[in-house]
């Protein structure tokens, strides 16, 4: 059980090192391949938190993150701590 976990840890900071350049996620910039602007489902595969958040994030549902929704997706912290009541 713990050879599997480790196993698990290493696919993940594998899966990890691919999409991050060590700077804690990936820019607009680096997902945006094609340099129009937008960065398509395609191209959020690149980053799994991207990828996760994608469809959360395209607030006008066209299908692509602009500059002003990827920014939004950053700032997006899922498991930020929620105020108490
Ligand atoms: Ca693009
Ligand atoms: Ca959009």
């Amino acid at each position: 059980m713990i050879k599997k976990h480790t196993l698990t840890a290493l696919a993940l900071m594998t899966a990890s090192g691919l999409a991050w350049d060590g700077s804690g996620a990936a820019s607009f910039q680096d997902l945006d391949s094609n340099r129009d602007g937008q960065i398509t489902l395609d191209e959020a595969k690149k980053s799994p938190e991207v990828k996760a958040k994608f469809t959360q994030a395209d607030a006008n549902k066209d299908g692509k993150l602009d500059a002003a929704e990827f920014a939004a997706l950053e700032t997006a912290q899922p498991t930020a701590p929620q105020p108490m009541k």
